[in-house]
């Protein structure tokens, strides 16, 4: 076994970020020793956290990881933060918030940039997701910005993903374009002290209730409803195994709403766990996990491969002796070529 990775199984924080850092930079044994983790990994539950900025993401974080020691678990925190060409500040203000916790032995608080990096972001959010599971934790939190496709590739890692809306924002509608309701497990309506919580609330509601209403594509309704067959609609609806979106209204500054939060999290996961759609996820989870891998490690070959001919390639580009099309086209043939 790599020496790294048993030293993350015995627990061991140091080896847990050297690990990290080396799988980052694809150095040492990177692969061998995710390879040699697996058979420790699965016992995680990993929770994603998205939503635009200044919802309260990180304050949330903070407070379920509260909540989860509390309850005795070992807890994973990935903060992937979109570098920011101006500044570091992102990454520097989550470490501050999330500092009370920065002392506690068993949380393990692991910050990404992301770098500019093309695909590899999910990949190695996924990688450092399975190395806190080996070392132990029984939650992992991711926290993601937005709903860009790294986001959303992030959330289909997640078992159970939670986006977090904060009244006043202005993002609502926003959110429905960026097809943010296809990754809602559950829906926190954050800041909750403030103005407009209620309106947010409602607005999610007519949101979900409008996206079943198309997906059904008027199976069984047509027009407008009553509130009482809108509760027949939902028990159909829960009878025929579907995740019913809940919306949990929270303060994260003042450490409202989070129990609630955690138990809808962990109804989420119940019903993951039992029913036949359930499973399908689960399914197309494990797809999603070999596909990003295989990718990426496919990408990474194949880029080294050909290197030579690239260069060659773009240079002829430059000159407009052939078009991307054909030289793409040429480079694949000589990738194949040489496997
Ligand atoms: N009024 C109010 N402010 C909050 C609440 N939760 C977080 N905040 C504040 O909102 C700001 C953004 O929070 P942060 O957790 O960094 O948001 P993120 O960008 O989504 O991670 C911070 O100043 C928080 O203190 C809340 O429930 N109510
Ligand atoms: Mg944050």
């Amino acid at each position: 076994m790599h020496p790294l990775a048993e030293k993350v199984l015995q627990g061991d924080v140091r080896a847990t970020a050297r690990l990290l850092r080396n799988i980052d930079d694809r150095a040492d044994g990177w692969l061998d020793a995710l390879s040699d983790l697996h058979p420790h990994t699965g016992n995680a539950y990993v929770i994603g956290i998205t939503g635009n900025p200044g919802a309260g993401k990180s304050t949330l974080t903070d407070q379920l990881i509260a909540h989860y020691r509390r309850e005795g678990h070992r807890v994973g925190v990935i903060a992937v933060d979109p570098s920011s060409p101006y500044t570091g500040g992102a990454i520097l203000g989550d470490r501050i918030r999330m500092q009370r916790h920065a002392l506690d032995r068993e949380v393990f608080i692991r910050s990404m940039a992301t770098r500019g990096q093309l695909g590899g972001l999910s990949r190695s959010t996924a990688d450092a997701t399975r190395v806190l599971d080996a070392w132990g934790a029984k939650v992992v939190i991711v926290e993601t910005v937005g709903v860009g496709q790294d986001e959303l590739e992030i959330a289909r890692l997640a078992h159970s993903t939670v986006v977090v809306m904060a009244p006043g924002l202005g993002d609502e509608v926003q959110a429905i374009k960026a097809g943010i309701l296809e990754v809602a497990d559950v829906f926190c309506v954050n800041k909750a002290d403030r103005d407009g919580a209620d309106a947010t609330v409602r607005d999610l509601e007519m949101m979900i209730a409008l996206g079943h209403e198309l997906a059904s594509a008027g199976a069984h309704s047509r027009g407008h409803s009553a509130g009482a067959l809108d509760l027949a609609r939902e028990e159909l609806r829960a009878k025929a195994g579907e995740w019913l979106v809940p919306i949990v209204k929270a303060v994260a500054s003042r450490g409202e709403g989070i129990a609630a939060l955690a138990e809808a999290i962990a109804k989420h996961r119940t019903w993951e766990d039992s029913s036949p759609l359930g499973a399908a996820k689960r399914e197309e989870r494990a797809r999603d996990e070999l596909s990003v891998v295989f990718h990426d490690l496919l990408r990474d070959e194949a880029t080294r491969a050909v290197a030579a001919p690239f260069d060659a390639a773009a240079k002829a580009l430059l000159r407009r002796e052939t078009d991307p099309y054909t030289a793409a086209r040429a480079l694949l043939d000589a990738f194949r070529g040489r496997v």
